[in-house]
Order: structure tokens, then sequence, then C-alpha cells
């Protein structure tokens, strides 16, 4: 699993951005879903869902800022007690360790891209290097050293990449900073048809993304471009070691003067698609290494003669916005930070090649991965195995619609509280607390998501259909506004709003 890693940027999704020959390979080698979404489109919330197989709003994990319930069961504590070595790598983000694992090395929150510090059973350590590569080093390690080879196991690969503000590796730079890339139809979007939320989010590449932390200036002329940001976030290499930096600064210096020299010139238009590209340089340069390090374990589950009954499934914690509606970050129901890669390799079991259409969700892991290892799922989990799907037997599945629902607002890049539904066809979503707004897109007509249909009438119809259907939807998961409200004076409580 990687952290952001939108299914734009995978070639076996869209083969405009980067090619990954590594990751694509599982879904060569097994099964693509296309239409995999989160039910909750941010880092931890997401993590807890996956592992407990249970919305946001019961396992309580409803944004990145409160600790993970380790009251709650989680998958891998099941495996554990069946007999599986388990073990985790890489990010977390829950506030506290993980249960359930043999071992586990994981970052301390969001982590770092260079020289990370790594929380361990034996204490902190530091480790030299780049991160999605000691991640894969630990990975291996514990395969190779530690791990029983009688006994069955789980083991939980996440990384960090490529998460804000997007370090490539050293071998990356040159060729991810001389590419440029398509401009997303909707970067200069104007939100005119909707609702207030996408008009007051902080997340546009133009406004909110910065030139320093971001873009990865260094120039003290254009500093109120970055205001607070430059002082208050690590800068991108100040945790480098010296010849880490010459390393960084020799390709990155020249850019920069190239951008001062045009920056006087530049208008809002120019300065957009400069920081887009910047933005795709990096974030993609990120994904190279993740493509690098994926392949580097599937030859090593090859070599170990370990792949022939070794399930692989490839995931993010969310999708993202790769200049979508001028955006970049997550949070939004929209499709490109609802939907999240899943790519699952089962071999002699899911026909290779095959792509598959059908809704499901991170809250379906859980149960599916305990069938595939037998294990009996307890009866409170939410989502459904998605077993009949791997093996072509789609008869028995019957779900026609998915439940999203946001909370982690007022915050960072403020998105607005929403809950909603997509089927195929629609999504309708409701935003609340501070306002009472909702939007209709028509997924077939407007796969971009440019047009709230909510106030034509020729979908009034639809909308009461796909309200009752929602309602239908939170009591089948036991959400409400009670649910809401309770969530709402937690923030209150803590201070967050008032
Ligand atoms: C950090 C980032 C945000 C990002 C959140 C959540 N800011 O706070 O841009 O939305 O993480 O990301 S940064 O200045 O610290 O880079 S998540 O993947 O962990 O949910
Ligand atoms: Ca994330």
């Amino acid at each position: 699993m990687s952290d952001d890693h939108a299914y734009q940027a995978i070639s076996a999704y869209n083969n405009t951005l980067i090619e990954t020959p590594n990751i694509d390979r599982i879904a060569k080698e097994g099964l693509l879903f296309t239409n995999a979404s989160v039910t909750n489109s941010i880092c931890a919330p997401s993590r807890a869902v996956i592992l407990t197989g249970k919305h946001s709003h019961i396992n309580g994990k409803i944004d990145n800022l409160s600790p993970f319930d380790t009251t709650n069961v989680t998958f891998p504590q099941l495996f554990k007690e069946a007999g599986y070595q388990t073990a985790m790598f890489g990010k977390l983000h829950f506030g506290n360790n993980p249960i359930g694992f043999d071992e586990f090395k994981i970052l301390p929150e969001q982590g770092d891209y260079y020289n990370p510090k790594f929380i361990t059973q034996k204490g902190d350590t530091i480790i030299n290097g780049y991160v999605t590569d000691i991640i894969t080093d630990l990975t291996i390690d514990w395969m190779e050293k530690r791990r029983d080879t009688i006994k069955p196991f789980l083991l939980m690969y996440l990384h960090k990449a490529p998460h804000r503000n997007w370090l490539p590796a050293e071998r990356h730079y040159k060729t991810y900073t001389t590419k440029s890339f398509p401009i997303p139809t909707s970067l200069f979007d104007d939100y005119k048809t909707r609702e207030a939320a996408s008009k007051t989010a902080e997340m546009n590449i133009l406004k909110h993304m910065h030139l320093g932390y971001d873009n990865k200036l260094t120039d003290k002329t254009i500093d109120e471009l970055n205001i607070d940001y430059n002082g208050l976030r690590n800068n991108a290499t100040n945790r480098m070691t010296d010849t880490q930096r010459h390393s960084w600064e020799s390709i990155y210096n020249p850019i920069n003067d190239a951008f001062k020299a045009e920056y006087p010139t530049m208008n809002d238009s120019t300065l957009m698609v400069w920081k887009y590209q910047r933005y795709m340089q990096d974030y993609l340069g990120c994904i190279a290494a993740v493509d690098d390090n994926v392949g580097r374990l599937l030859n090593y589950l090859d070599d170990k003669n370990l792949s022939h009954n070794t399930v692989v499934v490839y995931t993010s914690d969310q999708g993202f916005y790769l200049g979508e509606h001028g955006w970049f970050d997550k949070r939004f129901m929209y499709n490109e930070s609802f939907k999240t890669p899943l790519l699952i390799k089962w071999p002699n079991k899911i026909t290779p090649g095959t792509t598959e259409d059908e809704m499901v969700q991170n809250l379906d892991f859980a149960q599916t991965f305990l069938e595939i290892a037998g294990i009996e799922a307890p009866k409170d989990m939410q989502g459904k195995s998605l077993v009949p799907l791997l093996k072509g037997e789609k008869e028995v599945w019957d779900r026609d619609a998915v439940y999203y629902h946001y909370y982690e607002y007022p915050a960072e890049h403020a998105v607005k509280r929403h809950y909603g539904i997509a089927t195929k066809d629609y999504k309708l979503i409701h935003y609340y607390y501070d306002v009472d707004a909702w939007e209709l897109y028509d997924r077939k007509k407007d796969p971009n998501e440019m047009n709230n249909v909510y106030n034509d009438e020729n979908y009034a119809e639809i909308a009461t259909k796909l309200k009752d259907k929602l309602n239908d939807l939170r009591n089948l998961y036991k959400d409400s506004d009670s649910l809401n409200n309770y969530y709402i004076q937690i923030y209150k409580n803590k201070g967050y709003i008032k």
C-alpha cells in the first residue's frame, strides 16, 4: 500500500502520466478493480477502515487527529490468532502502535523521506537513506531473516510515498524534472456549478500550493508567496546529508534559477501551469521509486518460490487530485480522491488480466483477506468479501451503491464535512455542519463531475430516489445525524471549534 497514490498515476489505469510496470504486473497476473473507492478519503481513517472492516463512525477513527481506538478488533489480530506470522513496515499514522503484529517498524506520524526515524519494538531509530527503499529493505529483511518459513504470513508493506511534500529519490531527480505532463481539462475549474465546499477548499495548485514547501523554491525574494510554510515546515533538504543535499541542489537549483528569471513575467495561468508541472515531476518521481520497490518485492517472492501461493494486493489509503479541478490533496467524494487503486493477484484463483468494474471499497478488505485465509470474520464487520469477484463468480455480487462520509473540518485544506452515496450512474453528496447543501452528478454523462445537476428539475425524481437509498445505507451502516452531532461535539470539546 502507498499513501496518496492516485489511480491516474498507475499505467494499468492510465498511461499518460507514468509507466509503472511493476505495479501493473499485479494486474497482468491478476485483477484490476476500476471502481474501488474509500469510505472516507483521508489517511488514518482509511487505514482504520481497512483494519477493522468498519466505517469510520463505528470504529471511531473519523480523522487524522485523534488516536486509533485499539479496543477495535482488526484483521491482523485474527490472522495472528489463527497461526499466521504478522509484520508491518512503513506508515501507519495512528498515533499509537499497531496491535497484532509479531514485528513492526513504523514511521512516526507522516514520517520523512530522507534519513527517516522509525518506531520499533526496541525503541526509536534513524535509518539513513531514502524512505521507500528503506521500507522495502526492512520488509525483505524480515522475510529473509526472521520469518518462520514453515508458517503462513501476513505482511503489511506500507509506503509513505507519494505523500506531500513529494521528495523523489536521487536516482529519479533528473528524469522526472525534465518531463512535462498533459494539462488536465479542469485545471482552471471555476467551480461554477458547485456548492460552497469546492469554492472554499484550500487545495488549489495556484492559490494554496506553496512555492517553497511544495515546489522547492528557496529564493527569499519570493517568500511572500510562501508565508508561514518556509518557517514552519521542513524544507526539502533539511534532513539530508551534505552529499544528498549537493546532489539535490545540482538538479533543483538550476530549475529554481530559471523560474526566478521567468517569474516577473508570469501571469496566473502561466504560474498555475508551472506549479502543476513541478508538482507532477516530484509526485511522479516519488512513484517511480514505489514502482521499483514493488518490483523488488515481487522478485523476492519469485526467487523464494513464494509467488505461486501468495496473494498480493496493491492499493493506496485514498486517491489524489493531480490537477483535476485545479487541485492537489484529497478528502472530497469526487472521483479522483474517492476512488483508490486496487490490484490483486492470487495465482490459480484469479484469471490473469481480469478487469472488474463492480463498486468495491476499502471497507471490504478485512473480510476478503479473512475469507481467503479461511478465518471466520466477526459478524459486526460491515464490508463484503470480494472473493466471489476474485473468482469470477459475479452472480452472487449484488451491491448497487456505496456510502461515503468525510469529517475532518475545520482543518487543513478546509474541505467541509459531507456524506453521500455513489451508484454506477449517479453520485449524491450532502455537505453539512456549517452549510446544508446538496450536489448531484450524472456519472455517465459527466464523468469529470463538472456539472452539479441537483437543482435541475429533470433530475428531481432521481434525486428523491437517491435520497431514499442514501437513508437506507445510513440505516444499514448505523450512521445518523445524532452521530454527526456526537463527532462535532468531540471537536468542540477538544477546542477545535467553538
Ligand atoms: C499533511 C499535509 C496535508 C495532508 C495531510 C493529510 N500537509 O498535514 O497536505 O492533507 O497531511 O494527509 S503538510 O504540510 O504536512 O505536508 S494524509 O495522507 O496523512 O491523510
Ligand atoms: Ca494519504
